[in-house]
């Protein structure tokens, strides 16, 4: 069987020469239009991203496959049923499923060298507890850029060529040592003094974090960590934290920064903080109605919140216009276990999923009115004892070092940027094209053509005046 660096080198050359045909053949192809530069890039085609994309009504497909797809055909661990972060990484690694063998084979490599360095331990073993934890994490992980593979091939000038070797061995160090970091944080600000297992050469990636955080004897709470991960991993190119790392990658700044950077992004309350904020929320419900809560009961709590100026946690979202996958498939797992659909509080959920979408509707201000996949995730979470909601974006960027990082660091560094190309204030607003005529480098050069660079990311911004001048010539 093929190992992962063995299949993604037989898959890059068809990359690149798909890249070559486009650049190519359609240097000059218009791709959209520049309709508001002040409304948060809503809807601007602005970045390649291979892996993913999302639609707004059906939701995330993975190279094609929709969640129901992956959820048939990628490998699970050995005695679970889930998806595993190891094929799903895979799949969009290489747009390929992998067989059980090759994922396993990747878990074996993730846990030998899932040890964290004693530097790295001895800096979180120093941060006051009191530090949220999604500080720590990305204090860590960049630190961890001490060790960069690519970093040190960079000072001694490797070639382009040889970029994504280095970035994909970084990469596969990171998501390695993933566990062991994120639960000596948890151990460290939740219970101190508790030992920490050393890292299970035989367990999946997940399995190890589940059995790290002491966990590890729960095998349905490990396999909705698998599920989670699995599905938090990528959700196309735009969202702030992918987004965050694709440009910091750009720079070539190595994976763990870049990491790190993604990270910061995603502590954000509009973003994976949410579930974190979902908990807090639906516990604040249930505290203030008790327990069997009516749907009118619950509907005048909507109100109460949207009243007060708050947005109602874990709905809405920047793309999609229906209920998210991801949150369906976590109810779904939800719906098989009897324990967790009698849960309080995943109860609770599901009422407010009844009432929630039509409260919005009639506010008015969302455009998507239906449920996010934070509108779930963290209360099982909590069903299963995972109690510390701080805690919770943690895991949810485990997940995204888990899949899409990779993903930014190999489009970045293998395949190219559609920059944001010349403007066209001539135009009905702004426009924009598959700017190939602005790379800086030949395009018959052999070495743009194996297309293993790619331009730093630096888009245009106009002041206030800027923008009202181009909007009054129109
Ligand atoms: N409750 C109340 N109002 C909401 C809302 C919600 N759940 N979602 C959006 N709105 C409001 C916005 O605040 C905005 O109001 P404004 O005009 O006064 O500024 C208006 O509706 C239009 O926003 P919209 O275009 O629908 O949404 P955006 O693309 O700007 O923002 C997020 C998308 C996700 C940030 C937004 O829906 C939100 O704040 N949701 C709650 C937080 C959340 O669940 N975040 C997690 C998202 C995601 F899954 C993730 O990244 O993890």
């Amino acid at each position: 069987t093929k190992s992962l660096r063995e299949t993604l080198q037989e898959v890059i050359p068809a990359k690149q020469e798909q890249l070559k045909k486009l650049k190519t053949e359609h240097a000059q192809a218009v791709v959209g239009e520049v309709e508001n530069i002040i409304g948060g890039m809503r809807g601007l085609k602005a970045m390649l991203w291979d892996a993913s994309v999302l639609d707004p009504l059906e939701g995330i497909r993975f190279h094609g496959l929709s969640i129901p797809d992956c959820q048939k055909v990628l490998p699970a661990a050995p005695g679970g049923k889930e998806i595993i972060p190891e094929s799903m990484l895979w799949l969009l690694l290489t747009g390929q499923v992998p067989t059980p063998e090759q994922t396993r084979e990747l878990s074996r490599e993730l846990a030998e060298k899932g040890e964290l360095p004693k530097f790295i331990e001895e800096l979180v073993d120093s941060f006051p507890q009191t530090l949220h934890p999604m500080t720590q994490l990305g204090m860590a992980v960049a630190a961890l850029n001490h060790d960069s593979s690519f970093q040190a091939a960079y000072e001694k000038g490797m070639k382009k060529s040889e970029y994504w070797t280095h970035t994909l061995e970084d990469c596969i160090n990171l998501i390695a040592r993933l566990p062991a970091l994120a639960a000596r944080i948890y151990r460290n600000v939740y219970k101190p003094g508790n030992p920490l297992p050393a890292i299970n050469k035989d367990l999946d990636l997940v399995g190890n974090y589940s059995n790290l955080l002491g966990y590890g004897d729960n095998h349905s709470l490990t396999e909705y960590l698998r599920l989670y991960i699995a599905l938090h991993g990528d959700h196309e190119g735009g969202n702030a934290s992918a987004h965050t790392a694709h440009l910091v990658g750009s720079t070539l700044s190595d994976p763990y920064l870049s990491y790190s950077a993604a990270l910061f992004a995603l502590a954000g309350p509009l973003h994976g903080l949410a579930n974190q904020e979902v908990l807090r929320w639906q516990l604040a419900m249930q505290k203030e109605l008790g327990d069997n809560v009516t749907p009118e009961q619950i509907k005048d709590y909507l109100w109460k919140t949207l009243k007060s100026g708050q947005v109602v946690p874990g709905y809405g979202h920047g793309v999609l216009r229906n209920p998210d996958p991801r949150f369906i498939a976590l109810q779904q797992f939800c719906d098989g276990k009897p324990e967790l659909k009698s849960s309080p509080i995943i109860e609770l959920v599901n009422k407010t999923f009844q009432v929630a979408p039509d409260v919005l509707k009639e506010h008015g201000k969302t455009k998507n009115p239906y449920p996010n996949v934070d509108a779930t995730s963290g209360c099982v979470l909590y069903h299963y004892g995972l109690t510390e909601f701080k805690y919770y974006t943690v895991i949810f960027g485990v997940s995204r070092g888990n899949v899409d990082y990779p993903d930014v660091i190999l489009s970045a560094h293998i395949y190219f940027d559609c920059s944001l190309g010349s403007f066209d204030p001539a135009g009905v607003g702004t426009r924009y094209v598959v700017a190939i005529d602005v790379f800086d480098i030949p395009l018959n050069d052999v070495v743009l053509i194996s297309a293993l660079g790619m331009p730093l990311e630096r888009p245009k911004s106009l002041s206030l005046d800027a923008i009202e001048k181009l909007v009054k010539k129109d």
